[in-house]
């Protein structure tokens, strides 16, 4: 999601890592310059995004913001779902992105979550299945 691509450029002191402190001062400083005086609308999030993110379109969406579903994001929505986006990129849950953990989403289309090793469901086994034919 273009939003690993956003969070990690919240890296003010330059060591590739965003902790905690970062991000809070990075959601303060994208709020002041997505709001200026407050709740949002979608025009000014469209030129927002189109800034921060990349594109109008790119996810997070303004709809995914707004809890409330009055059509404007509040600083504490805004606040929020920043915040959920960064848990959800923190893959070992240690409160700080490193860059192993953002490189994955900044270089994957959106939409390609889990890495394509994973294999769904349980498989059957070969033999079981000639067993049961036999059996009839
Ligand atoms: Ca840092
Ligand atoms: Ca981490």
């Amino acid at each position: 999601m273009p939003a690993a691509l956003f969070l990690g450029a919240m890296d003010a002191d330059g060591d590739h890592l965003v902790d905690g402190t970062e991000l809070g001062g990075g959601i303060d400083h994208e709020w002041q310059l997505l709001s200026k005086s407050g709740p949002v609308r979608p025009v000014y999030y469209d030129t927002w995004a189109r800034s921060a993110l990349g594109s109008a379109s790119a996810l997070p969406s303004f709809a995914s913001y707004d809890l409330d579903g009055d059509k404007l994001i509040s600083r504490d929505e805004f606040d929020e779902r920043l915040r959920l986006a960064f848990t959800q990129l923190d893959e070992n849950g240690d409160g700080v992105l490193e860059r192993s953990e953002l490189v994955f989403y900044v270089t994957r289309p959106a939409g390609r979550r889990t890495p394509p090793r994973q294999v769904a469901g349980p498989r059957r086994r070969l033999d079981q299945g000639s067993d049961e034919q036999q059996q009839h």
